[in-house]
């Protein structure tokens, strides 16, 4: 009989959206984002997308500093896959994203497949009183941002990280980067399996509903047959019912306090470890079965865990 397919969650610990304020769950001092990513693959998790932030405010941060006293810790407690973020800056040049994924050359990093208005400044009129000075400007100036990721820097990180033989985690935010992919993978720039990673509800990208997810899942199958893996990080309320929609049509999970802070509608998660138990407990119970770090190595073809350099 065939071995039933596995689902690979994918947990984003803490990002650079969200910020202290909005909960005291969000992890942002070193010890914190270990213990929750630890956490995190305890229940389930093969696979950490993970951030950095200043340890003394909290801001996010792309300093290599700031990501090698948790990198050291979570990989001496757990086997699962690092995947460093390259998007952890709305200012920074693509050569400073990268700086972390090409020091600590991990299993896999984002790539962003295009530019896009990145906001999230409709959060800033929820709270009046804010725990670091940095904070409001920071969430209400996100108005003005946009996400630079010009086809010329998709391809400087790519050929800088080439040597490290890192997966990339294809953040799709549209359709039309479904495209761009498709022309630098028919460049070379890309090989397969890619994994795509949809991303549902940000703000100057697709909303998140079930018809979109179904539009960006066939418009991948025209372009990419075959040759490609998918998951589903869904911002916000939408974070586990479009998740487990993407279960059910053979895609992969990610969930995460960098992409929602909530456990159920109104209700803060308590941890990131939470939101995974929760998106396990329901698709297991729906009959699918989860992905060891080992299986999710597997199915996306990476270079292992002992070829990392931290
Ligand atoms: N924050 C997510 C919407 C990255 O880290 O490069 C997308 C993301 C991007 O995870
Ligand atoms: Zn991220």
């Amino acid at each position: 009989m065939a071995r039933k397919p596995r689902t690979i969650i994918t947990c984003a610990v803490t990002g650079a959206i969200h910020t202290p304020t909005m909960s005291d769950a969000l992890p942002w001092t070193y010890d914190q984002i270990a213990e929750q990513a630890i956490a995190a693959a305890e229940a389930g998790a093969s696979i950490l997308h993970l951030h950095a932030r200043n340890p003394e405010t909290g801001a996010p941060s792309i300093n290599p500093d700031d990501f090698a006293p948790f990198l050291s810790r979570i990989k001496q407690s757990t086997d699962a896959v690092v995947n460093i973020s390259t998007g952890g800056s709305l200012t920074a040049t693509i050569q400073q994203r990268i700086a972390p994924a090409k020091t600590f050359s991990p299993e896999m990093c984002s790539m962003n497949m295009g530019s896009l208005n990145f906001s999230f400044h409709g959060l800033a009129a929820r709270y009046k009183e804010w725990k670091f000075d940095w904070e409001k400007e920071y969430v209400a100036g996100s108005e003005g941002n946009i996400f630079r990721n010009t086809f010329k820097d998709i391809k400087e990180a790519a050929e800088t990280l080439a040597p490290e033989r890192v997966k990339f985690e294809h953040e799709i935010y549209d359709v039309g980067h479904l495209y761009n992919l498709k022309f630098m993978m028919d460049q070379g720039q890309f090989k397969a399996p890619i994994f795509l990673q949809f991303v549902l509800g940000i703000l100057g990208g697709i909303g998140a509903d079930i018809d979109n997810l179904v539009f960006l899942k066939r418009t991948a199958d025209k372009l990419f047959g075959d040759q490609y893996r998918w998951s589903v990080l869904a911002a916000g309320a939408a974070q586990i019912p479009l998740a487990v929609t993407a279960s059910q049509m053979g895609g992969h999970v990610r969930v995460g306090l960098e992409d929602s802070l909530f456990i159920s509608r109104g209700e803060l998660a308590e941890s990131n470890a939470q939101q995974v138990a929760k998106v396990r407990r329901i698709i297991e119970d729906l009959g699918n079965i989860i992905a060891t770090p080992d299986e999710a190595r597997e199915i996306l073809d990476l270079k292992g865990g002992d070829q990392v350099k931290f």
